[in-house]
């Protein structure tokens, strides 16, 4: 639905009321607020939680918008290289745990620290482990943000991927070499940020990332990953 500017969530709530076009309270989990939060939780409205918010219509909008609670859930899926049963856990909104992007047999811990030791290579000529997040609607990416309760399991250099079918992968992003032990922990840490030429790219509803390095450990984890982007 289009909304005018600066409307807040009442106009809204009064837009679909008064529109004879069945609306789903899915199109709710897209709101986000100006000052960074966002709102809808599992189909329930509190008008309360939208009272003196601005909403950002068209601003960034972090996905996935609800914690997933499966690799397939609600409207989403995620893949990953290794550790699948866990590749959700990046996307749960829960930073007390992770999904496991691999081990000291994966990424050395000795010298170098987080070279791949691995033979992965969902893209030719981008060997690391992978973690993908298909969307229900296509975004332009604008950051990417991970979670690590260490600087050793940031990624040192990354590739990011954006992809409509699977089978076609545009690359979106190299970060090139952030340097060992870069970022701060434990927190979220910005791997990019970018402005889109939305005349001039395609948005994407699977994103994918590729770590070609991290900066060490034994056991590396990443926690919760956001994916940001704006939908036109
Ligand atoms: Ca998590």
């Amino acid at each position: 639905m289009s909304v005018g500017s600066s409307p807040d969530l009442y106009n809204i709530l009064n837009t679909i009321l008064q529109d004879t076009a069945p609306h789903s309270m899915s199109e709710l989990y897209n709101i986000s607020f100006a000052d960074g939060s966002s709102s809808v939780s599992s189909g329930e409205i509190s008008l309360l939680s939208f009272k003196d918010k601005t909403i950002n219509t068209g601003g960034p909008i972090t996905y996935p918008t609800v914690a997933l609670t499966g690799n397939s859930s609600n409207g989403y899926t995620v893949n990953a290289s290794r550790d699948t049963a866990n590749a959700y856990k990046a996307f749960n909104d829960n930073t007390g745990d992770y999904w496991q992007i691999g081990t000291s047999t994966v990424y050395n811990n000795g010298s170098p620290r987080g070279i791949y030791l691995g033979s992965t290579e969902k893209i030719p000529g981008y060997l690391g482990e992978w973690i993908e997040l298909i969307l229900p609607n296509q975004i332009f990416l604008t950051e990417l943000q991970i979670y690590c309760s260490h600087s050793l399991f940031l990624p040192r250099r990354s590739y990011t991927f954006g992809s409509n079918d699977g089978i076609a992968y545009y690359l979106i992003h190299d970060s090139g070499d952030k340097g060992y032990l870069w970022g701060t922990y434990p927190d979220y840490n910005t791997i990019f940020t970018r402005t889109p030429d939305t005349a001039n790219e395609d948005p994407y509803s699977r994103i994918l990332i590729i770590a070609e390095s991290l900066s060490g450990g034994n056991v590396m984890g990443w926690n919760d990953i956001n994916i940001i982007g704006i939908t036109d």
